[in-house]
């Protein structure tokens, strides 16, 4: 059957009506891909699946949201859309505003945005904002426009957007009959934390699944408020996607923590950019450095996950989203050589 994206697939679970216009880029129904060479490399005696979002329209897990809060706002007759963004909400707020035809507004932290990400966004015709200071900032001056023009906010304090990003939950439970034992995630604003969480509930609720996961949510150590239990002022780590410093859902992901007995921990740079390599070489998936947090923490706990059991790791963005810590992390390097047979085979040396 023609898949026509997650609003019309899980239209029963989700707050539209037959009024509400359904815009949407065919988002969701992402790979759930088994890892088995990861498994093996890092010696888990448990199941590793990788839950591909990167592979959603605009290469992020933020389109599960998007089209659930852009359609609402749509309904509600709105006539623009703003958020802040560490880059991959922008992007997809604006493709999802430009098929709504919504006017699209972005506030980004100013040099702090991996490229590829603006350059969604100008396609898609959004209005770029960028000022000088950490996303925390540029979301204070988001809510205060908010307060003061009608302009609908689509950050994940817009409860349609956990709506839509929770049937990434559905998904997982559809493709293994049952729920995982255990749910790694990355953690930067914490919205998606407390959407899997909410999904899960919500099948196992309605009896779709037998059990409920652990939720680990995981954080970047030089920007781990929730772990540290206290704001980051300067928050420094490479994983630019998730330097959040006051994350906007702290006490849902507490929440989702506390009532499935999961953690929320933290990671390294170094450990996430080793864990975003061995995806890529292991399993030839290729998700940017912050999401391979949610592998990296797998990787730290692997210890304390029983044997036999199930265990996710949501690969949230795309590698091709950040394609300047490829080229400079990679292990392989282009070999420069004359346009000649001879010297390509023997840089070749077969
Ligand atoms: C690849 O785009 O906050 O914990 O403004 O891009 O739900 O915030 C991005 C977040 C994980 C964290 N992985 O999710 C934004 C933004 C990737 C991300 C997260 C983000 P939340």
């Amino acid at each position: 059957m023609y898949y026509q994206g997650l609003i019309n697939k899980y239209r029963a679970f989700l707050p539209v009506s037959d009024k509400t216009p359904v815009i949407t880029l065919n988002e969701g129904n992402t790979p759930l891909i088994k890892a088995e060479k990861l498994a093996e490399k890092i010696g888990a005696d448990f199941e590793i699946y990788l839950k591909f979002d990167g592979c959603n329209p605009t290469g992020s897990f933020k389109d599960r949201g998007m089209t659930l809060a852009v359609s609402k706002a749509k309904e509600s007759g709105s006539g623009a859309i703003i958020c802040a963004s560490t880059g991959n909400t922008s992007a997809s707020a604006a493709a999802y505003g430009a098929k709504a035809g919504l006017k699209t507004f972005v506030i980004v932290p100013d040099g702090l945005v991996a490229p590829s990400k603006l350059s969604q966004a100008l396609m898609y015709g959004a209005e770029i904002i960028s000022v000088q200071g950490s996303f925390d900032r540029a979301f204070d001056f988001v809510k205060q426009i908010c307060e003061k023009y009608p302009i609908t906010l689509v950050n994940s304090l817009n409860q349609n957007r956990i709506e839509g990003q929770k049937t990434g939950a559905f998904e997982i439970i559809e493709a293994l009959d049952d729920a995982p034992d255990y749910h790694f995630v990355p953690v930067g604003n914490a919205g998606n934390m407390a959407a899997y969480w909410k999904g899960y509930k919500e099948f196992f609720d309605l009896n779709k699944s037998k059990k409920l996961p652990e939720m680990i949510g995981i954080q970047a150590k030089g920007c781990a408020p929730i772990v540290e239990g206290r704001i980051i002022e300067n928050p420094d780590t490479l994983a630019t996607a998730i330097r959040v410093g006051n994350p906007a859902s702290w006490q849902s992901a507490l929440k989702a923590k506390d009532e499935s007995n999961g953690a929320i921990d933290c990671v390294s740079d170094e450990e996430i950019i080793s864990a975003y390599k061995l995806i890529a070489s292991s399993e030839g998936v290729f998700a940017e450095p912050s999401s391979a947090s949610s592998v990296a923490g797998m990787i730290k706990l692997k210890n304390q996950i029983k044997s036999g059991s199930k265990v996710i790791c949501v690969l949230t963005g795309n590698g091709l989203k950040d394609s300047d810590s490829a080229l400079k992390f990679a292990n392989s390097k282009i070999k420069k050589c004359p346009a000649n047979i001879d010297e390509i085979l023997k840089v070749m040396d077969i």
